[in-house]
């Protein structure tokens, strides 16, 4: 099979990516052995621990209290439809039982494989499910930021000069794709991360990689990290998918201002990855957690631009997701519950963004989110005449739109009366 960016496979990725497209909201999980210093995914190469020190969390970990149900039910409650666990993050320790390395979940006190238990969890709720895989590894001997710096984007070009070592690495990084799409049943996303320097593309060796993929699990998707380098657009990996570099566009802890769209200005599928702290993996010390207030206007902000919000947990070294983040979750279900309608199947609204807020759309439904205090009417700039009939999303109660009292100064606009916004309109959490 041959990879190219034909219109075929712009067809392809349309078909595949519509569910993507539909779900819209989704669970980010990282978890690994950095649950134990509970300072970050990173606090290896951030803080340069020595491999005895970090070989210490592998003898300690056992996660005992790790019950992916209850994951899978706090995730389904908040109105998310989708998963993607590190089934290996950059520290190279694999939360699968992988037969190239002994560097394993099996192999620990727990002796568990956690990737299988999460993915039969998360499908009996009904989500989908992906798996993130570290393109980088500190801890493979073959790698090239191994042993003295494992800051992989200090020498970006150090995979150059032990050409078979790091062909090793690959081998045993293709390898371990191949289990994880050959043994693991059907997975819905595979979240690559990530390219730097002139180390992404085919320095992964990403066409044959793409290939195996697409062979072993021809519906699955596939962010754009083979190839995006985070350098190149600061943190943001926006640029568009094409070839092996997969299927959505993947912003990281930022919302592109203005959606994600390829050379010719068409939207392109794109899931903006943040945090509900300031970290990823577990940190015990960060308590700066976002309010639901807050991720609500992420995600109506990503489905107003036509992207996806992959929200993070980052699970203790008990295996439990800290109570904060499950609050936060919680605030949110009970507003997807009854708002819902306004993000699964929508997309931007072709309207420009109104000042009190954002449009979602979905066919002919329009979906005004008033994100902004407001005591007046507020203008729905430009759609006079084109009002069939308009509802408040939480109750179903019939909204009031009228002209403006001086329409002739305004005649294409229409204006929706009322008096206390956080009455009418589907109220964020904290403005109950
Ligand atoms: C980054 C990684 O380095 C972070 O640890 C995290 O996994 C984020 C989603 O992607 O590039």
């Amino acid at each position: 099979m041959s990879i190219s960016a034909d219109s075929s496979y712009l067809e392809q990725r349309t078909e595949r990516t519509k569910w993507f497209l539909r779900d819209r909201f989704g669970m980010f999980i990282h978890w690994g052995l950095y649950a134990i210093p509970a300072r970050g995914e990173w606090v290896r190469s951030f803080e340069r621990l020595s491999v005895e020190d970090y070989q210490a969390y592998y003898e300690e970990f056992n996660p005992e209290r790790y019950d992916p149900k209850e994951w899978a039910k706090a995730a389904k409650a908040a109105g998310m439809k989708y998963a993607v666990l590190t089934a290996k993050h950059h520290d190279g320790f694999c939360l699968f039982d992988t037969k190239l390395t002994d560097y394993k979940s099996t192999n620990t006190k727990s002796g568990r494989d956690l990737v299988r238990e999460f993915l039969d969890a998360f499908r009996a709720e009904g989500l989908k499910v992906g798996l993130y895989y570290s393109l980088l590894d500190w801890h493979h001997p073959d790698y090239p930021a191994y042993g003295d710096s494992i800051h992989p984007m200090r020498d970006s070009e150090a995979y150059k000069r032990d050409p078979a070592r790091f062909t090793n690495y690959l081998d045993y990084m293709h390898g371990q794709v191949r289990e994880l799409l050959t043994d693991y049943g059907k997975l819905d996303i595979m979240w690559f991360d990530f390219s730097y320097g002139e180390v992404k593309g085919e320095a992964w060796r990403a066409t044959e990689l793409m290939e195996m993929l697409r062979s072993l699990q021809p519906d699955i998707i596939v962010d754009n990290r083979l190839e995006a380098s985070g350098e190149e657009g600061g943190s943001i990996y926006t640029r568009n998918p094409s070839l092996y570099s997969g299927d959505f566009a993947s912003p990281e802890q930022i919302i592109p201002p203005s959606g994600v769209t390829d050379e010719e200005g068409n939207p392109i599928p794109w899931e903006a990855c943040i945090t509900l702290n300031n970290n990823w993996g577990y940190c015990a010390s960060d308590r700066a957690y976002k309010t639901a207030k807050t991720v609500i206007r992420k995600l109506v902000e990503c489905v107003s631009k036509n992207g996806n919000l992959l929200l993070n947990v980052g699970p203790d070294a008990r295996g439990e997701i800290p109570r904060e983040s499950l609050n936060v979750l919680e605030e949110v279900g009970e507003w997807m519950r009854r708002n819902g309608d306004s993000i699964y199947g929508c997309g931007a609204a072709d309207l420009p963004k109104p000042e009190w807020g954002r449009y979602t759309r979905k066919g002919d439904k329009l979906y005004a989110h008033v994100l902004e205090e407001s005591v007046g009417p507020i203008n729905l700039a430009g759609l006079a005449g084109r009002i069939g009939q308009a509802r408040l999303l939480a109750d179903g109660s019939e909204a009031y739109v009228s002209r403006p009292w001086n329409a002739t100064l305004y005649p294409d606009d229409a204006f929706f009366n009322f008096a206390r916004p956080e009455h009418y309109t589907y109220p964020l959490p904290d403005e109950r």
